[in-house]
C-alpha cells in the first residue's frame, strides 16, 4: 500500500461559495481520510511560503493577495495514492481544461478563482502540511483508512 498524505485547501472562493461541503463530500466519497482540518486566514508570510515555487511569477501578487484576502479551510486527506487521486478529483488548474466531474470543472470558471488546492507530489504534500498543520493537529485514523482500502 502507498498511503500518502496530501495538503487539501478549500480556497476563500470555495468558503465564500459556500462548497466547503461540497469538496470534501466528493473527498470523501471518494475513500479518502480527512485526518486533520482547519478554518484560518492565512496571513501574508505562510502564503507566500506556502505558493514559493511561484515566486516571480506575474500571477503570484494576486495569488497571496486572494488566498489572504478572507477565511480558507485546510485539511489533511490521507488514502491510497491520495495525492494523484485528489488532484484528479480537483481537475486541471485552468477550469476551461479541467473535466466535468471534476471539481474545477463542475464549479470554476477562471483560473484565479479555481477553489481548491491540492499538493502536486510527496516532497510539496511532506512541506505543504508543515505550514498549515503540527504534530498534534493530526488524529490516527487507521482503522478507517484500512476498511476503505481492503473492504
Ligand atoms: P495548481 O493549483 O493546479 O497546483 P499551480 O500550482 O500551477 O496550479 O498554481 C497555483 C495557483 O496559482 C493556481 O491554482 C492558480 C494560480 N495560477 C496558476 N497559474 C496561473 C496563471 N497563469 N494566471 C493566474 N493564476 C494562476
Ligand atoms: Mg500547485
Amino acid at each position: 500500500m502507498a498511503i500518502e498524505a496530501t495538503l487539501i485547501l478549500c480556497k476563500p472562493d470555495a468558503v465564500s461559495r459556500g462548497l466547503v461541503g461540497e469538496i470534501v463530500s466528493r473527498i470523501e466519497r471518494r475513500g479518502y481520510i480527512v485526518t486533520a482540518m482547519r478554518m484560518m486566514q492565512l496571513d501574508g508570510d505562510r502564503a507566500r511560503a506556502h505558493y514559493a515555487e511561484h515566486d516571480g511569477k506575474p500571477f503570484f501578487a494576486d495569488l497571496v493577495t486572494f488566498i489572504t484576502s478572507a477565511p480558507l479551510v485546510a485539511l489533511a486527506v490521507e488514502g491510497e495514492n491520495a495525492i494523484d487521486g485528489c488532484r484528479q478529483l480537483i481537475g486541471a488548474t485552468d477550469p476551461l481544461k479541467a473535466a466535468p466531474g471534476s471539481i474545477r470543472g463542475d464549479f470554476a470558471q477562471t483560473i484565479g478563482r479555481n477553489l481548491v488546492h491540492g499538493s502536486d507530489g510527496k516532497e510539496s504534500a511532506r512541506r505543504e502540511l508543515a505550514i498549515f498543520f503540527k504534530d498534534s493537529d493530526f488524529v490516527s485514523r487507521r482503522h478507517d483508512l484500512e476498511r476503505w482500502i481492503h473492504g
